[in-house]
């Protein structure tokens, strides 16, 4: 059996490897070995363990310098409606010391002041339907100049909303570092959702959006597979789970090679 020992910084410590080939993983100071496919509850004693880092982090301000060894993380988040990209960004921001940005919370927040541009979306996020891309992106624009680090959930959500956004990136020198796929069946998502009962988690609404993830999202998937840049995540089990399927992924991208 081999085992791969790895040396990171703490902040680092729960994200050494990726998980399809891990099955346990011992810490030890900043030292974490990891052989085959992880047990569950060592990864989630792992996330935990990173989460806590990162707010560790956040408050002494340690993990500054660990994501600039890392280098900006840029990362898009996508998956169905329910498949945990709100909650992992929190993670994950956190983690990596960058900006979230997402497009559901920012439309919430125009519909909650009475904006011109919140009164069209809410038809449309009321009946589980896309928000028609010209006030996505110009609600999105601007956004992204002044950051250098950022995490997107949620945004882009069909091929046009991509392909605007390569062309902005291009523009700003601020290539992606990876776009994580989150996996999670139809079901578990109406489950999920029905439970936290927002305003659009209705069944007939939340099946809507599933209908529409599965026309005009899905395919988005497909264009950053071409690009090289989509990492599929298992996102069925708890949220510990996902977040340490989340940052190893990422993790073994921002590392230089050989590291
Ligand atoms: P969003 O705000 O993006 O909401 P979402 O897809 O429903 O949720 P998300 O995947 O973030 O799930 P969460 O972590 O909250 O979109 C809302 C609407 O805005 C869309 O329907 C659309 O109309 C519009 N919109 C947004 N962006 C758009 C765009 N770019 N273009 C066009 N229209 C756009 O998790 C959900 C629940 O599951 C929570 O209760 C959470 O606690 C729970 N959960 C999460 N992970 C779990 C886990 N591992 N196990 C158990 N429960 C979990």
């Amino acid at each position: 059996m081999t085992i791969q020992s790895v040396r990171l910084p703490v902040v680092a410590s729960a994200v050494a490897a990726r998980p399809a080939k891990a099955t346990a993983a011992a810490v030890s100071g900043d030292e974490v070995q990891i052989s085959g496919a992880p047990t569950p509850a060592s990864a989630e004693q792992l996330a935990q363990q990173g989460t806590a880092a990162a707010e560790q982090a956040a408050t002494h301000g340690a993990g500054a310098g660990a994501a600039a060894l890392r280098g900006p993380l840029r990362m898009i988040l996508v998956g169905p409606p329910g498949s945990g990209k709100g909650t992992q960004a929190k993670i994950i921001t956190q983690f990596f010391k960058a900006t979230h940005i997402s497009t559901g919370e920012l439309l919430r927040a125009e519909v909650k002041q009475g904006t011109e541009l919140g009164k069209e979306a809410q038809t449309y996020m009321q009946a589980g339907k896309l928000v028609p891309d010209e006030i996505i992106l110009k609600m999105v624009d601007g956004k992204l100049a002044g950051e250098e680090s950022f995490i997107l959930d949620g945004f882009p959500r069909s091929k046009a909303q991509a392909e605007h956004l390569d062309e902005t990136l291009a523009k700003l020198g601020k290539p992606l570092t990876a776009v994580a796929n989150l996996m999670v069946d139809d079901e578990i998502v109406v489950k999920r959702l029905k439970e936290r009962g927002r305003q659009d988690d209705t069944e007939e609404i939340i099946r809507e959006r599933l209908q529409v993830y599965h026309s005009q999202t899905e395919p988005v998937t497909g264009h950053y597979q071409l690009q090289s840049l989509l990492e599929p995540v298992e996102a069925e089990g708890q949220v510990a789970q996902v977040g340490y399927n989340v940052i190893t992924q990422l993790n073994s991208r921002l590392r230089p090679q050989g590291c």
